[in-house]
């Protein structure tokens, strides 16, 4: 049609070559990145590749065996069946940093099950001396086998297709593959195929990923990145990313970084951010469509997937997340400025956020029960849903902002009578009973004083209170009886809830009554409000 080709829904803003400066910015945030230890060391590189390598081989005598065992297929088509792992999440991008998982999917003809994975691709990785920390998480929305592979972690999920052999060469790409697939496997194919249509619809890969990382460290130092509590994960960071390194597809990652910030800043959000069109295929699914259903239309901060059947993959973000979430693409987009002119340095936008200093109160939502395992189920249960608790809060009358913080601290009691552990459910202790959820082993448990161990999480909530008026200090009353109330109880009809061995208490705190732990790397407290000057 005569105009040149580009990838994305619009034209690209510029397609300038990199400025003398530009490179010069470019190199020196490489510099901080790996200042920053963002990359892994060469010897882990190489490791990683040797596990994958081993896991294909794993995989294939996985469908092998069940081909020849279970399903008695001759020889020659027990060899010819197959089976193909594919990686995903950020090794996929190539974003990943040292110690991170790689997240892979095996992909297998039909006559494999997700019975036979967890019984037999378990069996063979269990009598392996390499792997260790080997778990089933069969209940899971994508159910997943995790394990350690010569010491790196892995995440294996499993999609079998609708085909009688899976080839070295197969791609998943096609959207006809998912035809008559159940929905765990056609979740389980998502990742990947986002991902690889993410990395399809970038012009240039080093650039998208130099500036990805970038992201990712920001985002992470700055405690916006995190999908459950209403903020943006790791897929959504990419597709933005992705997005503007569309829109610049000759810029290099200090050029794209910047503008990133700037672009980001001045979106006019309800509108979504797209790679590409939103395509219609052969499921009996879902696609985002606005126009069509009417909760998309609540969607704050739209980033949709590229792969169909495409999603919104921010429809966590509330009022207060999306407040937060734009001011600080605004201090980015300033420092990025003042890097660009040489009057401020990369560092400066990796500076660690200010969560537990900025707010006079704070909402300490404190999840507890009897176990660890108990407890990693049910403190996740409620961390899924504190976004729920934010959006409650937001209609509470005197309330500017609810501030969720992306992570809950863990601490182990160890009580010596009934008295201290109802305490401590209640968020009433002092450090000495305490342990750090990762000095748990290093703790003497066998304590003949101890009678009960209470495992607690503390989720926070920061609050922004409107002042009376501008000269006034003293902040309004504020009633969140209703939210917290209501919160619990949405919490509660969870069906494993078990109200003998799980506690859950909202607290109200000063911020001179934040525990030491949440100040971990040498953080100050806040000041006295006396003593601040603004
Ligand atoms: P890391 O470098 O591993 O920290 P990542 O982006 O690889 O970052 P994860 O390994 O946690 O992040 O996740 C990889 C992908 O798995 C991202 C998403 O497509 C999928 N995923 C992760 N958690 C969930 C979840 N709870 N439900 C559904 N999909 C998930
Ligand atoms: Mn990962
Ligand atoms: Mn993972």
């Amino acid at each position: 049609n005569g105009q040149t080709k580009h990838l994305g829904v619009t034209p690209p803003i510029a397609v300038t070559y990199p400025t003398p400066r530009e490179i010069e910015v470019t190199d020196s945030l490489v510099q901080e990145l790996t200042a920053q230890g963002t990359f892994e060391s060469e010897e882990e590189s190489k490791r990683r590749e040797v596990v994958l390598g081993k896991l294909d081989k794993l995989v294939k005598e996985f469908v092998y065996n069940v081909s020849r065992e279970k399903k008695k297929l001759p020889e020659a088509d027990a060899k010819e069946a197959g089976g193909k792992i594919f990686t995903f999440g950020s090794y996929r991008l190539g974003v990943h940093g040292a110690g991170t998982d790689i997240d892979t999917l095996c992909v297998v003809p039909r006559h494999v099950t997700r019975e036979d994975f967890f019984d037999e691709m378990y069996r063979i990785l269990k009598n392996l001396s390499e792997v260790n920390e080997l778990t089933c998480v069969t209940d899971a929305y994508v159910p997943v086998i995790k394990l350690r592979f010569q010491d790196i972690p892995i995440d294996l999920i499993f999609a079998r297709l609708e085909l009688p052999k899976v080839p070295d060469e197969l791609e998943l790409r096609e959207n006809t593959l998912l035809k008559n697939l159940d929905e765990t496997c056609i979740r389980s194919l998502n990742g990947s195929r986002v991902t690889d249509e993410i990395l399809r619809l970038v012009p240039s890969i080093p650039a998208f990923r130099t500036s990805l990382r970038c992201i990712k460290l920001w985002a992470k130092r700055r405690a916006i990145y995190s999908n459950v509590m209403g903020f943006f994960g790791g897929v959504a960071w990419a597709m933005l990313v992705a997005r503007i390194c569309q829109l610049y597809p000759n810029a290099i990652a200090g050029a794209i970084v910047s503008r990133f910030f700037r672009i980001m800043h001045q979106w006019k959000w309800p509108q979504p951010v797209l790679l590409k069109p939103i395509e219609d295929g052969p499921l009996q699914v879902r696609v985002w469509n606005p126009k069509i259903y009417h909760g998309d239309r609540f969607h704050l901060m739209p980033i949709i997937t590229p792969a169909y059947p495409s999603m919104c993959a921010t429809h966590n973000v509330t009022q207060s997340t999306k407040k937060i979430i734009e001011r600080e693409f605004e201090r980015a987009a300033e420092i990025a400025d003042h890097v660009m002119v040489g009057s401020g340095k990369w560092a400066d936008l990796f500076e660690k956020h200010d969560f537990f200093i900025r707010y006079r109160y704070y909402l300490q939502i404190i999840v507890s029960s009897d176990s660890s395992e108990r407890q990693l189920k049910w403190s996740g249960m409620v961390e899924s849903r504190i976004r729920h608790l934010i959006s409650k809060l937001e209609s509470v009358e005197n309330l500017e902002l609810a501030h969720p913080f992306v992570k809950g601290f863990d601490k182990i009691h160890h009580c010596t009578n009934d008295q201290m552990a109802t305490d401590v459910m209640h968020g009433i202790f002092d450090s000495t009973s305490v342990t750090d959820k990762n000095t748990e082993l290093s703790q003497n448990n066998t304590d003949a004083v101890t009678v009960r161990v209470i495992y607690t999480t503390t989720f926070y909530v920061g609050l922004d209170i409107s002042r009376r008026d501008p000269g006034t200090k003293a902040p309004r009353q504020l009633n969140i009886s209703w939210p917290t109330q209501e919160f619990i109880k949405l919490v509660k009809v969870w069906d494993k809830y078990d109200e003998k061995s799980m506690g859950i208490h909202i607290k109200h705190v000063k911020s001179s009554e934040l525990p030491p732990e949440v100040f971990e790397d040498g953080q100050k407290r806040r000041e006295d409000s006396k003593k601040r000057k603004r």
